[in-house]
């Protein structure tokens, strides 16, 4: 039995249906074998599985069973088809059932052939997205910087004591530009935290202004920064007010001010939201009672104090308890009327029952989620205050000039709430007049958030997996080309061109460390940990490889200047001003150099690999008269014949690289001479 997902002799097309679009699926068995064939059709339903993750859940599903037609018997096989129109949006699956007893589904392998089963079989995945489903161009044409703000440069030392820190006020810690950062796990904070946060290198928004020529002159078109709102660690995860910029960064003039500069330069901001909890030293927690406003840790534990001192012991005390301190005219803040957060009281545990533990974000006290997820719909006012409000916090920031947000964890947040994000955001345009960007922080396959209704984009980690472990670690380019052709299969074209195409991030290693050998269970990498040479040839690799492909690609701060680290928080070295890897920043400002100068070829072109065997990968982008081929080679010098009968004999390719050389196609095939770690972005 055969079925063959990346074969349109056997699912037509190849690439996610829109809705109302015919897809045509067959299945192929020995002659004579099978009486009757039917197609098993699930629209998954999104649940959250135990954790925090949201799968598809194919057994909750709505199910219809297709009769498939025999079309035809060849070289000794059956031919079953059946064509099927979806008519709404979303992820499905689906199994073939043979003779009504033999299922036949997804072997789990990647992609194409599946496997027979008696029960069980794993359906293959099918998406189908909204027929209006539209992702900006400006995104698919971009070229982004991520930046760590503390960490990038230093513009104002005016601002390096604007605040203090959390739990009752510490200092901040100062380092020197120079050091590195403290490795968090040995230095437990009072409460008994290994993840205090607290070392500052004084990087702000006025640091980015000054250094927008830089970027700007490497090539880069959009920025996108890590949080950048009140918080007290320094990575601002642990939000203390979603209204206003961290003082140590700057304020809102200093945020306008960027923006106007990044708008000269024609460069968009994408920021951090971080809408699935606030920090516990926060003005809507204020677990230190710092704040005016009497956040919900500070009131819930008010209440039940009061309820002990009063000898109060039933649940209608509680009522009477919270009317009580409102009476005293304190000045509350809106959010603890529902019970925003979850209190970590065991008082409240006793009384109002299990729901009301406080949990932490994955075992980090300073990060408290929303309790009740439901909370965020429009009944509520901290729906309100996020996304319904006239001033909301998601809409906001756009008319301050943000042209995209990064959606933290957003697999933990319902999707109805992406699909009320996106109907709001969707009706505004950025300050700049053109479509704003949703983009989730996504790890594993993010098709339930790209069907049109939810994101545009997710940062891409699968990519940088496929790229930077499979091919460029491995050294298996068939291996990192199949998890390519399962993203270009699942995801609809208009997400795979703005996908945050990344090799590495502020939460992991530094791609140059890992290139070169590096190990994540170092905590704080020396050159010695890792072989530079190697790891910078590699990186250089990677880089023309995002540059070339479809998506957007996306460098963290310092990768062009030979930046390396361990895992967080090693990986958020200062940018080392004064004293970079010249020779590589000329590397990155030129593969960036040969996107910007074909601009259309490479943000909108179509793909297709050529040659993907071991150390080789080679693929194609055409558009219209406009064609490339990138080339790239992980091992030792070689000639490569790499198969290109979609080009005219005698096609002229030049590489952009490197003057020297070019290449004919003839005979169908493209003759390459690629050295040792050498990529080639060869232009037609
Ligand atoms: C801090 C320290 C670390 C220290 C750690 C433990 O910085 O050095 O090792 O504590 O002591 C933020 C900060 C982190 C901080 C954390 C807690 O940036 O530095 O760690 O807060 O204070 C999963 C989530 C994903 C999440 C990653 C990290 O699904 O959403 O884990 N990423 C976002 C941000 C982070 C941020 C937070 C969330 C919290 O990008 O920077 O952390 O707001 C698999 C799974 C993924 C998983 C991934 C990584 O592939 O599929 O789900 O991501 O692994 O673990
Ligand atoms: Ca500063």
């Amino acid at each position: 039995v055969v079925h063959d997902t990346w074969d349109t002799a056997y699912r037509a097309p190849f690439q996610p249906a829109k809705v109302g679009e015919a897809v045509k699926l067959s299945i192929r068995t020995q002659q004579g074998d099978v009486q009757n064939a039917k197609l098993v059709l699930t629209k998954a339903e999104i649940t959250a599985n135990g954790g925090d993750e949201y799968n598809p859940d194919y057994a909750a599903g709505k199910t219809v069973t297709y009769d498939m037609q025999k079309t035809g018997t060849e070289d000794g096989s059956d031919i079953w088809s059946v064509t099927i129109t979806p008519e709404e949006n979303g992820m499905y699956g689906y199994t073939f059932l043979l003779n009504d007893m033999l299922q036949y589904g997804d072997d789990a392998r990647p992609g194409n052939i599946g496997a027979t089963a008696l029960r069980g079989a794993k359906p293959f995945q099918l998406t189908v997205y909204t027929a209006d489903y539209h992702t900006p161009d400006w995104a698919k044409e971009a070229i982004t910087c991520q930046i760590f703000p503390d960490r990038f440069f230093n513009g104002d030392k005016s601002n390096d004591n604007a605040r203090t820190t959390a739990r009752g006020n510490q200092p901040i810690q100062h380092r020197d530009w120079n050091d590195i950062p403290a490795n968090h796990s040995k230095t437990p904070d009072k409460d008994g935290d290994t993840q205090d946060c607290n070392d500052f290198f004084g990087g702000d928004l006025a640091g980015i202004t000054q250094k927008l020529d830089y970027l700007k002159d490497l090539g880069i078109t959009a920025i996108y920064v890590n949080p950048m709102m009140s918080a007290c660690s320094n990575h601002r995860y642990d939000t203390v007010d979603y209204g206003t910029i961290d003082p140590l960064l700057g304020n809102m003039e200093d945020f306008q001010q960027l923006v106007a500069e990044m708008d000269k330069r024609g460069m968009h901001l994408i920021m951090d939201g971080v809408f699935n909890h606030v920090g516990d030293d926060s003005i809507y927690f204020d677990r230190y009672g710092k704040y005016q406003w009497v956040g919900a840790y500070e009131f819930w534990s008010r209440v039940y104090d009061l309820m002990n001192t009063k000898g109060m012991k039933e649940a209608a005390a509680k009522e009477e308890a919270r009317k009580q301190l409102i009476a005293e005219g304190q000045v509350f803040s809106p959010y603890q009327w529902e019970n925003w957060f979850e209190i970590k009281n065991q008082k409240a545990v006793d009384e109002m029952g299990e729901k009301y533990a406080y949990h932490d974000w994955q075992g980090y006290s300073s990060l408290v989620p929303f309790s009740d997820k439901d909370l965020l719909n429009e009944q509520s006012s901290l729906g309100e205050y996020l996304l319904y409000g006239d001033n909301a916090v998601i809409t906001k920031w756009f008319k301050d000039g943000l042209s995209s947000w990064r959606l933290d964890v957003a697999k933990e947040i319902p999707a109805e709430f992406w699909r009320n994000v996106r109907k709001t955001v969707k009706q505004i345009k950025t300050t700049k007049g053109e479509e704003p960007l949703l983009l989730g922080e996504i790890w594993q396959d993010g098709t339930q958030f790209l069907t049109g209704d939810q994101f545009d984009s997710v940062m891409n980690y699968k990519l940088s997996f496929a790229v930077g472990d499979l091919f460029l670690n491995r050294g298996d380019a068939k291996a990192a080309d199949d998890e390519l052709k399962i993203l270009q299969q699942n995801y609809p074209r208009e997400a795979l061109y703005d996908l945050m195409n990344i090799v590495d991030s502020h939460d992991t290693v530094r791609a140059i460390y890992k290139f070169g050998g590096g190990q994540e269970s170092v905590a704080q990498a020396t050159l010695k940990d890792f072989d530079y040479e190697l790891g910078k040839a590699r990186l250089k690799l990677s880089a023309a490889f995002i540059l070339g492909y479809p998506g957007m690609p996306t460098f963290f701060y310092g990768d062009e200047a030979g930046v390396y680290g361990s895992a967080d928080p090693d990986c958020r070295r200062t940018y080392p001003w004064g004293n970079e890897d010249k020779e590589l920043i000329a590397y990155y400002k030129q593969v960036m150099g040969v996107r910007n100068a074909h601009k259309q070829l490479f943000a909108h072109g179509d793909v297709n690999t050529l040659k993907a065997e071991g150390d080789i990968f080679a693929y194609a982008r055409t558009n219209g008269s406009e064609a490339a081929v990138v080339a790239l080679n992980r091992g030792k010098a070689q000639q490569v014949v790499i198969p290109a009968g979609q080009f005219a004999d005698g096609t002229v390719f030049a590489d952009a690289l490197d003057s020297s050389f070019q290449a004919a196609v003839s005979g169908g095939r493209l003759v390459v001479d690629l050295g040792e770690n050498q990529a080639r972005m060869m232009i037609k």
